[in-house]
């Protein structure tokens, strides 16, 4: 392969994976045009800005685009390496959608040459990959496409799916174990020494089909633990017993390690994916299907919750203590916090308030509801009842002496000094 600084990389969609990626890789020297289809996301991009939030990343960004490594465009260029990194969402019956990802592969054919390599990272259902080597098949005849010639091939495709968890992307680009699968152990090969420039990690090789269902199994993985946390909640709560203590004491033995309860599961990953597992093969996912109504049902249990609590008494004022879809990030896709907030919002209006330091303004979902987005300290004075829906550290560093009086539903389980309720008063429920 050419050297670092001769290698053209291109980078498709610019989100949240795509554009921490490009930038990593053109931090080794490497020449990485970012391809988006928003114009406001290339423009910001080619300032030296970012449109997204995630640690360091602002300034890694402004360096290799003043160093001239990394620059964003709406068209396609000639690359050697093609990084797909556009969204997979669900459409109708959780079915998955991967139009993004095979019109990306059809602006690809435009350019592709041979001795290209072409790497699917978006999370994609079983079967992808192969689906994108068809379709260059089909728009490239000229080339031998893996899987589709005899003899040798003259690009590579391969799936090597991201792990990277929000807030520690650009740590877990480069230190996070990748599991790269090609069409050809060839194709795996060839991509294989492509993230060796950047990751430290260890580069594993296996089929495309196994590298899809590994990164499924992850995320359903970590959705059947959360649902376990979920499911126990409220169990706990049903017999009066802090869940909290429950999972602290039960963590203590050598070989079990209970996830934490939340007010469901959020994000773009973790509550879309596994769906996709459930679709392939609905009579052999019972348990991933359940742990995803566990988690959704999860958000609803804890709206009712809230209401009941706003209901009792119509003099409470309530903060919803966060919209983020977890801790110390600004991301609220898929957010259960999101979800609670708002029903509250609407059903009881100005007598609830919003606490994100995340956000500058509220999202548009409260539109006309009467909330308003307060700061920490005008909810700790104003506001006699406290719902914690995110666990951002500004929040768990509340101390009890200004929680004193005050209500309080922590879905998150921040405070652990926060007394126990007295007989009939639900000062600390956990579900
Ligand atoms: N959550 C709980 N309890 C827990 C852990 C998480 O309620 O004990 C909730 C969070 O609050 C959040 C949701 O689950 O709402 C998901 O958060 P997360 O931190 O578990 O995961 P994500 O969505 O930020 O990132 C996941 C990661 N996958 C795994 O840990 C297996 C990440 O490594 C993946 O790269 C990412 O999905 C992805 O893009 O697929």
């Amino acid at each position: 392969m050419v050297s670092d600084s001769e290698l053209q990389v291109a980078v498709l969609g610019l989100g949240y994976i795509g554009l921490p990626t490009a930038a990593v890789i053109a931090r080794t020297g490497a020449k990485v045009l970012g391809v988006d289809v928003h114009a406001h996301v290339v423009d910001t991009v080619n300032s030296g800005r970012v449109h997204i939030e995630e640690i360091d990343l602002d300034a890694l960004v402004s360096g290799v685009v003043a160093r001239g490594n990394l620059r964003a465009s709406l068209q396609i260029e000639p690359a050697d390496v093609f990084v797909v990194a556009v969204p997979t969402p669900f459409g109708d019956n959780h079915a998955p959608d991967i139009g993004y990802v095979l019109k990306a592969a059809t602006t690809i054919a435009i350019v592709l040459k041979a001795g290209d390599v072409v790497i699917l990272e978006s999370t994609s259902p079983v079967g992808t990959t192969e689906k994108v080597a068809e379709l260059l098949a089909k728009l490239r005849p000229d080339l031998k496409v893996p899987g589709h010639c005899t003899g040798s091939a003259d690009v590579a495709i391969a799936y090597c799916p991201e792990r990277v968890l929000p807030g520690r992307i650009l740590v877990e680009l480069i230190d996070n174990d990748r599991v790269i699968g090609g069409i050809t152990p060839r194709c795996a090969r060839k991509a294989l020494q492509f993230y060796r420039r950047f990751v430290r990690g260890a580069c594993v090789t296996t089929t495309a089909k196994a590298a899809e269902m590994t990164k499924l199994s992850e995320n359903a993985f970590r959705d059947v633990n959360i649902a376990f946390a979920n499911e126990l909640s409220l169990v706990a709560d049903q017999m009066g017993v802090d869940v909290w203590e429950v999972i602290r004491l039960a963590n203590r033995h050598p070989r079990v390690n209970i996830l934490s309860p939340g007010p469901g599961v959020g994000g773009h990953c973790i509550a879309v994916d596994p769906w996709f597992l459930v679709s392939a093969a609905p009579d052999q996912t019972p348990l991933i299907r359940t742990a995803r109504e566990v988690n959704d049902g999860k958000v609803e249990h804890v709206i009712a919750r809230a209401c009941a609590m706003l209901e009792a008494d119509p003099t409470v004022r309530a903060a919803c203590l966060g919209l983020a879809f977890k801790a110390n990030i600004d991301d609220f896709r898929e957010s259960p916090a999101l979800k609670v907030a708002t029903a509250l919002a609407e059903r009881f209006g100005a007598r609830v308030s919003i606490v994100e330091p995340y956000a500058s303004t509220l999202p548009a979902a409260f539109d006309g509801s009467g909330s308003a987005l307060i700061d920490v300290d005008s909810a700790l004075e104003s506001c006699d009842t406290l719902i914690v829906l995110v666990d951002h550290e500004i929040f768990r560093s509340i101390p009890l002496e200004e929680r004193v009086g005050k209500q309080v539903y922590d879905t998150r389980g921040i405070w652990p000094d926060q007394p126990h309720p007295a007989p009939g008063e639900p000062l600390r429920l956990a579900s």
